[in-house]
């Protein structure tokens, strides 16, 4: 569905519509929270029944958005006259297991994405441009023309949600994925009240002692496989252990060692159980999405990941022989 066609489908369903359960990816991310944050106040502005529920509570940087209370990690009922956003993610699975009944469970869906290759899913509106930064950028699209009309405390905690989603997703707009929209929105979103210095400080220059501790052990087990092209690197759950972290603390190292000077694929893995690892990979320009998805994973061509149960050397022989 094109903007104009879903905002008029988007705005008779508000009309229509009370209870609206919104939701993002498990393993939630500054754009999927920000865009649920988002437009959980842009429906509290029509005074709707609103529940956010994901796998996951928020991470620790996404706090100074003060979301994370009101995020629910589990389904109690499900009203079947309960309408469902989901954000930022376009196939049921990535909702986490838990949570797949509120998408199968043939509840009205609406989906906001601007990831590759979505899935054909029953009952479900989709507004999706793979052209787009962020989930928040489609977002801003949306609610853009209903933005003026509201108290200006909401307009600027809207507006923080979307800027920090956008900056997450385009790591500080280096990414590819910027376009000059992009800056169009965030330059209204700034206008808004969307303070860029604290989102960005929280999002990227937030990283605890210890965190930067765990951090080195995690670089300097970097190794170079086919002439110094793709590189691999490391957190064991010994070093989690010995630290005293959760994995989750790892959620942004896969982009501490970026695919340039040389290196055209990076693989970042996490050991999260008994030969049970989480692994990203960033190319440049190559497709590692395919990669991915060969491990039943996904994401985007230059910036995917997949889990993985094998034994960690037969993992790293098969990616290097993928990688030739
Ligand atoms: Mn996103």
């Amino acid at each position: 569905m094109n903007l104009n066609e879903f905002k008029e489908t988007f705005s008779k369903l508000i009309g229509s519509y009370e209870i609206f359960i919104l939701t993002t990816h498990e393993n939630s991310d500054g754009d999927g929270v920000g865009a649920e944050y988002a437009l959980y106040l842009y429906l509290e502005m029509f005074g709707k029944n609103i529940r956010m529920i994901n796998n996951d509570k928020p991470s620790s940087q996404c706090e100074f958005l003060h979301i994370g209370n009101k995020v629910h990690t589990q389904i109690k009922t499900l009203d079947k006259n309960a309408i469902i956003l989901m954000l930022d993610f376009n196939e049921i699975n990535r909702i986490g297991k838990r949570l797949i009944p509120l998408l199968t469970s043939g509840n009205q869906i609406v989906r906001i994405d601007h990831h590759k290759k979505p899935e054909a899913i029953e009952n479900c509106i989709s507004y999706i441009d793979d052209t787009a930064s962020s989930t928040c950028e489609l977002v801003f699209n949306i609610i853009e023309d209903d933005l003026p009309h509201f108290p200006e405390d909401v307009q600027k905690k809207i507006a923080l949600a979307l800027y920090s989603g956008i900056i997450f997703d385009t790591n500080n707009f280096a990414n590819k994925n910027v376009s000059p929209r992009t800056f169009e929105v965030c330059a209204h979103l700034n206008a808004y009240g969307a303070d860029n210095h604290l989102a960005y400080k929280k999002l990227f220059e937030n990283r605890k002692t210890k965190e930067l501790q765990l951090l080195g052990l995690t670089l300097s087990s970097i190794e170079e496989f086919h002439n110094g092209k793709v590189v691999m690197y490391s957190t064991t759950q010994k070093m989690l252990q010995d630290s005293g972290l959760q994995i989750e603390v790892t959620e942004g190292f896969s982009k501490d060692v970026k695919p340039t000077n040389g290196r055209e694929v990076v693989v970042y893995i996490r050991e999260s159980g008994k030969d049970t690892y989480r692994v990203s990979l960033r190319s440049s320009y190559r497709d590692v999405q395919k990669i991915a998805e060969y491990f039943n994973g996904g994401g985007h061509v230059l910036a995917s990941g997949f889990r993985a149960k094998m034994k960690l050397a037969d993992l790293k022989s098969k990616l290097l022989s993928l990688l030739k």
